[in-house]
């Protein structure tokens, strides 16, 4: 059986990242594409090097140009820039929606049938540039950002109750910005939910309101502490888990940017929510019943992708 083949479209420090966890991992055949002519070649090569060490048989090869791509099954996108310190997420609309442009062509021509993960930022209307750039079916194109920003959560709540992580769910949903929506009542700790973990004391209503705050700022806590680039550890494996219930059809129930087309009163618009992966791509969507409170908080973050689409409409981007 030919292995899979994953195409990383940036080699930058997420793209190197996501081709150790595809070795590692055995996902499949590597390539790392850049416009940088050198840098995947050299962090293929790199990589490849500790194949024998680490005992994987992936190959691996660097590429600048998009023919080497072909019949990919999956392609992770994460070309583009990343913030700086004091730069929003929103300041990188321009520039990234015209590399979304060059990659999506690269994927229409070259692996049409692929599963595209998007990582570039601002998340939620640089997925809707690709897809549309792309051509490819919006059940074939979604975004990282939920399995992230859960995955903050997760860890700030194991911490705070001395728990383990892997024990910790938790869903982040809306746009990957500061006004995401970490659904508290749906968090659990061996499936307890985080409302009766309150009033159990394991943990007080103030800890689990600061630690919203802080997921909210998870990436720009990074940014702040790195000063130049932002997160790129956790981005990576987050990417290959969606990846990963792509390729084995594993119907994992992760929070992705996914295309809405009415699904929480939304139409027309990548927003996070949970999904079922699968072999399909984009099985399901899964609507959850939210609180008044919740759906208000989860209104405005889908403003605030709105606002971001409208720019990038503005632009002629979309
Ligand atoms: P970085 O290390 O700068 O890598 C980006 C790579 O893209 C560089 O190697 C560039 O040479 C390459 N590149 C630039 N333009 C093009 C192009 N036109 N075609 C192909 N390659 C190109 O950044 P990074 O890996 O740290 O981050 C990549 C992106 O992910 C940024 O937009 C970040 O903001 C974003 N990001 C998103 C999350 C989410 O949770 C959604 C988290 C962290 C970072």
């Amino acid at each position: 059986m030919a292995r899979n083949k994953i195409a990383l479209i940036g080699a930058g420090q997420i793209g190197g990242t996501l081709a150790l966890l595809s070795g590692l991992k055995q996902l499949g055949d590597v390539v790392l594409f850049d416009i940088q002519e050198g840098i995947p070649q050299g962090k293929a090569l790199d990589i490849a090097e500790a194949a024998p060490v680490e005992g994987f048989d992936s190959r691996l090869q660097g590429a600048n140009s998009y023919a080497d791509i072909k019949d990919a099954d999956v392609v992770i996108v994460t070309a583009g820039v990343p913030r700086k310190p004091g730069m929003s997420r929103d300041d990188l609309v321009e520039t990234n929606s015209k590399v979304m442009h060059q990659v999506g062509e690269g994927i229409k021509n070259n692996c049409p049938n692929a599963f595209v993960i998007c990582i570039t930022n601002p998340l939620d209307a640089m997925v809707y540039v690709l897809q549309q750039a792309a051509g490819l079916p919006p059940e074939k194109v979604c975004g990282m950002a939920g399995v992230l920003d859960s995955a903050r959560f997760r860890h700030f709540l194991a911490e705070a109750m001395d728990v383990s992580v892997e024990d910790v769910n938790a869903f982040v949903l809306g746009g990957h910005g500061d006004t995401m929506v970490p659904v508290t009542r749906y968090s659990t700790v061996a499936g307890i939910p985080l409302p009766d973990l309150v009033e159990m004391g394991w943990i007080t209503q103030d800890k689990v309101d600061q630690i919203v705050e802080r997921t909210r700022k998870g990436g720009g806590e990074i940014v702040n502490l790195l000063k130049s680039g932002s997160a790129f550890y956790a981005p990576a494996s987050s990417a290959i888990q969606m990846a990963e219930s792509y390729l084995l059809d594993k119907k994992r129930v992760l929070p992705a940017a996914a295309y809405l087309t009415g699904q929480y009163g939304v139409n027309d618009m990548y927003v996070g929510v949970p999904v079922v992966i699968g072999d399909k791509g984009i099985e399901r969507i899964v609507e959850l019943k939210f609180t008044d409170h919740e759906q208000e908080m989860f209104n405005h973050s889908v403003e605030s992708v709105r606002e971001l689409v409208d720019a990038c409409k503005k632009l002629g981007a979309l």
